[in-house]
């Protein structure tokens, strides 16, 4: 008989700890956009793992990991210099 009471508290106190946890999160959303420009690509190491033009040279990265290329070598150096930021799949303009 006795465990009934402790359950009881211990769901009370664990719902009154959950609520102000909501509460946060529903208001640290909105500093996100630090967070993505410092996600901007700058892989001047890696070597390019996508041939996005057939030629069997490797010349494109997906740095996203979304499957699709997202920096490109148009230049042939071997070093990223056009990148897609706005998530369209194409290189933005400079
Ligand atoms: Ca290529
Ligand atoms: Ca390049
Ligand atoms: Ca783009």
């Amino acid at each position: 008989m006795k465990k009934l009471p402790m359950i009881a508290a211990a769901f009370g106190a664990a719902t009154l700890m959950a609520a102000p946890s909501f509460a946060q999160d529903a208001g640290a959303e909105a500093p996100e956009e630090g967070a993505a420009a410092e996600t901007a690509p700058a892989p001047e190491a890696a070597p390019a793992t996508i041939d996005t033009d057939g030629d069997g040279t490797m010349d494109a990265w997906d740095q996203r990991g979304d499957g699709k290329p997202d920096s490109w070598d148009t230049d042939g150096d071997g070093a990223p210099d056009a990148f897609d930021q706005d998530g369209d799949g194409a290189p933005d303009p400079k």
